[in-house]
């Protein structure tokens, strides 16, 4: 079982106030917050061996390009990758997403199909049209169910030889579906179409294993595992990124230049341009140990306990509308209150020291889909409590009555 007030102990942001309040930090979905062993990892790096790495014979930019490749290799470890190569590591989940598309703008061609589904954040959508525009590729959408779950009917109809490419989200931000990432890459692999997986939401609640999915690439974000911002991961598989064309020139990612030809660095540097956020890509390491050392199926279990009372407690208030009902969700509770704005109870849950996201979440399909203008979104980690969510339910419904 896990300790969660010994948990919280990690966690200094925790003990602070907001508008006199204790902080009540239901906004995990946007970004997680940091445990101290997070923060000594940064501040180590700049007290104790800043320096920049891959190209000093000095003491201070060993011990930082050891440092930098031994989070790589956690990383490898995490996702189990095949090699610590295959393991490019980024700026965040949009930074690998877009390396990977402008990568496939070489490759594709006019009339090839890609898909995309309709529970996409904005930073899986985006990208995509911009790479169809410059190719002449179509875009296609799995459509969403009132569940909140993706419509695998129709997926599979939308699949055929012309398909090169399908993006999915592991977990939906907006709603907290979690979806059937191994159908969707078994049905994408029968027509020899490559599959991206968004992990960005999976990742804090799910250990993937990229062998056994065999996926060809998955992204994630630090910044929403316990670890810093600006720092993220692509995995692809080594055949995909020996394919594509280098995201940007620069220092690190050459073998030989000249005016006459350059060529390129082997993988994963022919990824990583310029100097990387070597101090990220280390507590990035530390945090993935950090949530390690608490355990994946812990978490999720422990999760699922603040879901269920959330959503029980949630759905006694008259007026409220929850979005994203199915089985198979993470620990986010999307919802409305009768006809009241989400921005006006976000906003008042904030005096209370209550902090929730309000609005479309990057999802702005969803909410059409929907026809609301957006969700109050409590989205709860493993450091939050049942007693947080008393709070919040409390504070929920003093909202309501000052709109009614
Ligand atoms: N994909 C998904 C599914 C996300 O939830 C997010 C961020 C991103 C991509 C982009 O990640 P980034 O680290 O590159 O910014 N989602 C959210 C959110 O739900 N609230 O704030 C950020």
């Amino acid at each position: 079982m896990m300790n969660v007030d010994k948990i919280r102990e990690d966690f200094p942001i925790l003990k602070r106030e907001v508008h006199g309040k204790p902080l009540v930090y239901f906004d995990n979905a946007a970004t997680s917050q940091t445990p101290q062993i997070v923060i000594d990892a940064i501040a180590d790096y700049y007290s104790n061996y800043n320096s920049n790495i891959h190209r000093g014979v000095h003491s201070l930019s060993q011990e930082a390009t050891d440092k930098y490749e031994e989070a790589r290799i956690k990383i490898q470890h995490h996702f189990n990758a095949k090699h610590a190569y295959e393991i490019i590591l980024t700026s965040g989940t949009t930074d690998s997403i877009n390396m990977v598309a402008a990568g496939f703008a070489d490759i594709l061609q006019k009339g090839d199909e890609i898909i995309v589904s309709a529970l996409e954040h904005h930073s899986n959508i985006v990208p995509w049209q911009m790479l169809c525009t410059k190719t002449g590729a179509i875009l296609k959408v799995i459509p969403m169910l009132q569940d909140g779950s993706l419509d695998m009917k129709v997926y599979e109809e939308l699949l055929n030889s012309n398909t090169k490419l399908v993006f999915c989200n592991h977990v939906s931000n907006a709603l907290g579906t979690i979806n059937p990432i191994e159908e969707i890459i078994k049905k994408a692999h029968a027509v020899n179409a490559a599959v991206l997986i968004d992990g960005a939401q999976a990742t804090p609640h799910i250990k993937p294993d990229v062998q056994a999915l065999d996926v060809d690439f998955y992204v994630a974000s630090a910044h929403k595992l316990c670890g810093p911002t600006g720092v993220g991961l692509l995995y692809g598989k080594q055949e995909w990124l020996e394919k594509l064309p280098p995201y940007q020139g620069g220092g690190e990612m050459i073998a030989t230049v000249s005016f006459e030809k350059t060529t390129y660095a082997g993988l994963p540097h022919k990824f990583e341009a310029g100097t990387p956020n070597i101090c990220g890509g280390i507590a990035f390491g530390v945090a993935l140990d950090y949530m390690n050392s608490i355990g994946f199926s812990e978490i999720a279990a422990y999760e699922a306990t603040l879901l269920e009372y959330a959503t029980t407690e949630l759905l006694k208030i008259d007026g409220v509308k929850i979005f994203g009902t199915t089985a198979h969700k993470t620990s986010v509770v999307s919802f409305n209150v009768a006809d009241i704005h989400p921005y006006d109870i976000g906003t008042i849950l904030d005096k209370l020291g209550i902090a929730v996201r309000t609005g479309h979440h990057c999802a702005q399909p969803i909410m059409d889909f929907y026809k609301i203008p957006g969700t109050i979104r409590a989205s709860f980690s493993f450091y939050n409590t049942k007693e947080e969510i008393a709070i919040f339910i409390t504070a929920l419904k003093r909202a309501i009555q000052m709109f009614s």
